[in-house]
């Protein structure tokens, strides 16, 4: 007999999609249902590898699956096609970015169609195109307007070989670039930000409605990321200075205890008391400031590095006893965070403590911790350990004898009644450093006038089109390239004359995936970005899947432009993604699999020998979605012969569609239905790997009964093989066609819509009933758990042993809790 072929399969079906695009969804509301399910766009940095392969199988499924359930699924696909990596790797080879991007583009969207996700292919979009980064520009201007963009000068990380500004998280532990692997450098620049801290608040309040529906680890990494500490602002006079400096604590009760103060080396004030200090002073500072500037913020915050700082010469006065503390440099204190200054309470903070040993300063305790015996724990300053719980306050003045949850609030009433403090709320969330200063990248719609003049870009002028890079040095060289660019870069003033330059820096690529999601909804729009209308239709997303890196960035920052497009009015909602899937890692013998460590599994050598299905259902079946899969440990030839079984199936069907089922085998009907049933809330669990393993079950039993019961004519055999084609289809699109064409349908199954199950067919989920007759239990009856009163009341009064326990009193109450309990009252 003829065998099961991928290649032929493939061959046979891929035109006919190509020729009937299933999936594009047209202007018109079709009355039907929406969902909006998207995968996270590639980066076009090569081919498609392993991880791509396993990212969009489990989207494809999802978007399949609502199909299949009756629904219109938008499921579009574009690329984030902007960027260093790209630019880098053209540097190298020595041609134009954009050239290296599309053609990688290309080769990704030959790889895809064969691997054919369910895409809307009629609204592909590449961020690196004018047509989409005309919008990014629009959307900076909305923020410009609105004061949420804007330049400031601050220390930011530099990497001297990219030549270009770090995001913190592009900083590893060991201070060394996460690109480049040079030693980050920290510069002072003036730089383009988007004021994300305005919206703090709610980016952390709106995660509540999340929860259940994104992954709790990326909810806690959103959480931490943003940081929000409540405590206080307290102001200290600085001998000598006019302006009280401002500290930020979580524990203003603790003010007693402050014996000095520590400020960031890199902080303005500590330059400015260092300039006030002795010459040996200002020397030991400025060597202590350059070693600082070579440690990355994570390095800085690593509680076990031993203490280091500058006394710099200055006091401060405590504002609660008037007390005089020495104000000290240490790199343990922030320069951004808070107000970059501390008050140290070294008996009752360990980093603190660390540093009074270290440098001889006074420790004293303000809070009395016991431990759970009720011992007072030692003096911080013999122990060397810090007692930072609960106690009873001490040598505080009028705190002392509170507790510390008592003394908090009363020490910030204390600090607002005398004028020198307030309650305050931090976060370690900053605000988004979007400029770089590289070429392939969108162009900052600002021009710079004389005497630093800045004026926006006219909405109307957009897009500022990247100059060709023939002619430019694209080599890192700490400025961007596209300021020599000179033509490019003088605009003059039709009006005046006067010459202007264009802003040579480029945006951080995170500002084109911020709002992708909703360009797709109007991709060849070319008169706005998005049009509200759609969003309103089809927003927010209802299934979002990719990769866990993405878990702070990405999301963040598309939930925060997600916001600000709401308050400018173009939004109905505020939350850009209502569920989150995030799939593990393919590894390859438990290791992460790339080009260095030889051991990468070739995308494109696994689809060339195994085809797109027997992929798909390996990466399905490997195990839940979430979970690492070790592609040592799986086998593509099972799934292959298991696709091959389920295609025999179909092949052997002896009825002719239509036939009606309801005379089938009862049995086969049965699990049929029973597997319709399930499939659904498994899905929806992502539980691909188990319905996969369902449906392998449901081969076999059919292949059962039509080899040894009820016979390949036997229109249950029929109604389990269309069922096993459609839900196959969410895993293997060729196979699952391949079958509903040998059934006798026409194309596509992908858009056949899933039968309900028949509740007559489906075994009920049973529950045991007890029957107490005044108070005792005379009976246990086994029922449906969807039992009625009536009925459960009926069956309790039936019952043998209930009766003969009643004999011949008189019943004069029933209390029926279905499906749980009959109680029985007689006289
Ligand atoms: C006095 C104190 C006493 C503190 C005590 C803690 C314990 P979180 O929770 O992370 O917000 N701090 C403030 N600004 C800082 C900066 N720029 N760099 C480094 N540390 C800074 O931590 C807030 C606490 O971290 C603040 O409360 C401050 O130390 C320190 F028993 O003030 B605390």
């Amino acid at each position: 007999p003829e065998g099961y072929d991928f290649q032929a399969i493939q061959d046979r079906w891929l035109p006919v999609w190509e020729e009937l695009k299933p999936f594009e969804v047209g202007a018109e509301p079709s009355g039907r249902p929406r969902k909006y399910v998207l995968d996270m766009f590639p980066y076009p940095s090569g081919d498609l590898h392993m991880g791509h392969a396993e990212a969009f199988c489990f989207g494809d499924v999802l978007a399949r699956y609502w199909r299949g359930r009756g629904y219109d699924v938008l499921h579009p696909i574009g690329w984030d096609s902007f960027g260093l990596p790209a630019e880098n790797a053209a540097i190298k080879r020595g041609v134009d970015p954009r050239e290296w991007t599309y053609a990688n583009i290309a080769q990704q969207k030959a790889s895809f169609r064969v691997y054919a996700p369910s895409f809307d292919w009629s609204r592909v979009l590449h961020t690196s195109d004018p047509e989409y980064y005309r919008w990014n520009q629009w959307l900076f201007l909305k923020l410009y307007e609105k004061g949420l963009a804007y330049r400031k000068a601050s220390w930011v990380n530099w990497d001297p070989v990219d030549q270009t500004v770090l995001a913190n998280e592009q900083v590893l532990p060991d201070g060394t670039s996460e690109r480049s692997g040079a030693m980050v450098v920290k510069k002072k620049l003036t730089q383009w930000y988007f004021r994300i801290t305005d919206y703090a608040d709610r980016l952390l309040d709106d995660l509540d409605a999340l929860e259940g529906k994104w992954p709790a680890k990326v909810l806690n990494m959103q959480r931490n990321w943003i940081g929000r500490s409540r405590g206080a602002e307290v102001e200290f006079e600085i001998e000598g200075r006019e302006a009280r400096v401002p500290v930020f604590t979580t524990r203003p009760d603790t003010l007693h205890g402050a014996t000095f103060m520590v400020v960031a080396p890199d902080s303005d004030l500590a330059a400015e008391l260092a300039a006030g200090a002795s010459p040996e002073v200002r020397a030991q500072f400025q060597a202590y400031l350059e070693q600082t500037q070579k440690q990355s913020e994570i390095e800085r915050q690593n509680a076990d590095r031993e203490k280091t700082g500058v006394f710099l010469d200055h006091f401060a006065v405590n504002p609660v006893n008037g007390e005089r503390i020495p104000v000290w440099a240490s790199d343990y204190v922030l320069a951004d965070y808070g107000h970059g200054a501390i008050m140290a309470v070294p008996a009752h903070d360990q980093r603190d403590l660390d540093f009074a040993l270290r440098f001889e300063l006074p420790v004293r305790v303000v809070v009395e911790v016991r431990d759970a015996d009720g011992e007072a724990l030692p003096h911080p300053g013999e122990s060397g350990v810090a007692t930072a719980g609960d106690g009873v306050l001490v040598n505080s003045g009028e705190l002392d004898g509170l507790s510390k949850a008592e003394a908090i609030p009363r020490a910030i009433e204390i600090l607002e009644e005398r004028g020198t403090g307030r309650a305050a709320t931090t976060y370690r969330l900053r605000d988004w450093l979007i400029s770089r200063q590289r070429y392939w990248g969108t162009p900052i719609p600002i021009l710079h006038g004389p005497d630093g003049a800045m004026q926006a870009v006219s909405e109307d002028a957009l897009p500022v089109e990247l100059p060709a890079s023939e002619g430019l040095d694209l080599k890192p060289k700490g400025s961007s390239p596209l300021g020599a660019a000179t033509e490019w870069a003088t605009v003059v003033d039709p009006a005046t004359g006067e010459e202007w330059t264009r802003d040579p820096d480029t945006m951080d690529t995170f500002v084109d995936s911020s709002w992708y999601y909703l360009r797709f909804l109007s991709a060849t729009d070319d008169t706005q970005a998005f049009d509200p209308e759609l969003a309103k239709q089809w927003g927010p997303i209802d299934q979002y899947a990719g990769g866990v890196e993405h878990a702070i960035l990405h999301l963040l920052y598309s939930r925060f432009i997600t916001k600000v497009l709401h308050d400018l009015g173009y939004l109905d909602f505020e939350e850009p993604f209502t569920a989150l899937l995030n799939q593990g890692m393919v590894l390859q013998d438990g290791a992460k699999m790339s080009k260095s460590k030889g051991n990468l599994v070739e995308f494109a050598s696994e689809l060339r020998a195994h085809g797109a299905d027997a992929l798909r259902v390996t990466l399905a079946f490997a195990g839940p979605p979430e979970d690492d899969i070790d592609w040592a440990d799986v086998s593509v030839q099972g799934s292959a012969k298991f696709l091959a079984r389920a295609w025999r199936v179909a092949g052997d069907v002896a009825s002719e569609p239509g036939v009606s089922f309801a005379g089938g085998d009862a049995g086969l009907r049965k699990h049929t239905h029973q597997l319709l049933a399930d499939v659904p809330g498994l899905i929806e669990a992502y539980k691909f790997n188990v319905v996969v393993a369902r449906l392998m079950d449901q081969v076999n039993v059919t292949r059962k009964a039509i080899d040894a019961g009820c016979g390949a004519a036997d229109p249950a055999v029929r109604e389990s093989a269309e069922t096993i084609a459609m839900i196959l289809s969410l895993f293997a699109p060729y196979t699952a066609e391949d079958m509903w064409a040998k059934l006798g349908h026409e194309p596509t199954v992908a858009l056949a819509v899933w039968p309900e199950a028949d509740p007559s067919l489906l075994v009920e989920d049973e529950v045991t009933m007890v029957v107490q007759v005044d108070g005792k239990v005379r009976d246990r009856l086994t029922l449906p758990a969807s039992v009625s009163a009536e009925d459960a009341e009926a069956a309790a009064r039936a019952s043998a042993a209930v009766q003969r326990s009643i004999g011949e009193r008189e019943i004069v109450n029933v209390v029926v809790r279905v499906p749980k309990i009959v109680s029985i009252v007689t006289r």
